[in-house]
């Protein structure tokens, strides 16, 4: 018989990636769809499983719909992916981020515990747990020390799921993953609103990229490729946690310079900084090591490099500009975004720095 996975965040990147991934190992796939005004599906429609999934209705802050989800949905393994995911908005919605990212995740708990502890449970826990880091990389042992609401949210979460592995003998993991990108990512996050920008501007219908921090270090990889880790995870007779990363960790600016140079334009013409994109609290440089998923899960950190990873990204927000990808446009709300760049910066920060 088929397995059976429940995914919160389906509508999300890497609930897209992880959907398409376990179809194509024969899973039924559900997803926890929360209500929008708006269609939030263009990612499934992208990677054309939108009629391969099915969708339930649902709710991270409703323990009642996730009740209802697990119990129409029989799952064997469950990932929760839902989140308010944006690092900057949880400054501007630290309630909202702590109910959704933080408490979201016991809320799937008890519903996995209240109907059946068999499940298998997958919690998305992020390197921004470890924020202000003295090592130069970290792994599963690494202190956390969150640096915004958004890393102290996941801290939370990361912990219950310890939490109910321990108490209840729960067969509840972590993945503790860096940043993923891909040509599905949100246009707020950098890697995304510096490949669309190169794109426009190649395409000469924008001059600038206006970015904040431009010294701040990530370990960048391709999320097509670390979904595939989450569900080795659940595969382990043990329950453990697991630090997803590359390795290798590049500036904001060097990520902006190889967008700039794959379509050969200069970056000193068009790159700007501005004090107003900044953070309230920024964390400098994340590398991770994994060292532990390479051993255990044997998996592959270096299938695609960040070179190959810019350019599968620049060349996808071409091919959309030149109107031969229609299928993967995305929802006004979100589009409306990238024409302000300021309109995802912490109301706070804003209001700190113009005072200062
Ligand atoms: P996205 O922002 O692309 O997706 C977030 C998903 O969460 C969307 O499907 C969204 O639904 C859903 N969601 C938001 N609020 C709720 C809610 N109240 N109830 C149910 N669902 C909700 O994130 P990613 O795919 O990039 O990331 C997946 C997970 O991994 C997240 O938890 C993120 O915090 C975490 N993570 C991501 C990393 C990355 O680099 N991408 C790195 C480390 C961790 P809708 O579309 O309707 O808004
Ligand atoms: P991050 O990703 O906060 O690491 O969280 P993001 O792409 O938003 O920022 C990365 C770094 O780039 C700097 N930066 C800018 N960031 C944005 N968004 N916009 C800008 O204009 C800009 N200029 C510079 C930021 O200051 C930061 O240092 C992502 C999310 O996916 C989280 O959900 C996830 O948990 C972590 O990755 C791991």
């Amino acid at each position: 018989m088929s397995r059976c996975a429940l995914i919160s965040g389906i509508t999300g990147q890497d609930g897209a990636y992880l959907s398409k991934f376990l179809l194509d190992r024969g899973y039924k796939v559900y997803g926890i769809l929360a209500r929008r005004s708006s269609d939030t599906s263009w990612r499934l429609r992208y990677l054309g499983i939108d009629q391969k999934v099915a969708l339930l209705e649902g709710d991270l802050t409703d323990l009642s719909s996730l009740i209802r989800a697990v119990e129409d949905s029989q799952p064997d393994e469950v990932y929760n992916l839902g989140s308010q995911s944006f690092v900057s908005t949880s400054w501007a919605q630290p309630i909202l981020t702590g109910y959704v990212t933080g408490l979201g995740a016991v809320h799937f708990l008890e519903a996995i515990r209240l109907t059946n502890p068999e499940i298998r449970f997958y919690q998305a826990s992020s390197s921004e747990m470890f924020g202000s880091v003295n090592d130069p990389t970290q792994t599963e042992v690494t202190p956390f020390y969150p640096r915004s609401p958004y890393g102290a949210a996941k801290l939370y979460a990361h912990w219950i799921t310890v939490n109910y592995r321990e108490s209840f003998g729960i067969h509840a993991t972590n993945g503790i993953l860096f940043n993923h990108e891909s040509p599905i990512r949100s246009l707020e996050f950098v890697t995304r609103k510096i490949t669309d920008a190169v794109a426009r501007i190649k395409c000469g219908l924008q001059d600038k990229l206006v970015l904040g921090n431009l010294e701040a270090r990530r370990d960048w990889g391709y999320a097509a490729d670390y979904v595939e880790a989450m569900w080795g995870m659940l595969q382990k007779d043990q329950p453990s946690d697991y630090v997803i990363a590359t390795g290798k960790s590049h500036s904001v600016r060097e990520f902006a310079a190889m967008a700039f140079d794959l379509v050969g334009l200069s970056m000193e013409d068009h790159l700007v900084s501005d004090p107003c994109l900044l953070r309230p609290a920024e964390i400098d440089h994340l590398c991770g090591d994994p060292s532990k998923a390479i051993l255990q899960l044997g998996w592959n950190p270096n299938r695609t490099p960040i070179q190959e990873l810019v350019r599968i990204m620049v060349e996808a927000d071409i091919h959309r500009l030149q109107g031969q990808d229609l299928h993967t446009v995305q929802s006004r709300s979100t589009a409306a975004k990238e024409l302000n760049p300021h309109i995802n910066q912490p109301v706070a920060t804003t209001r700190f720095l113009r005072s200062s």
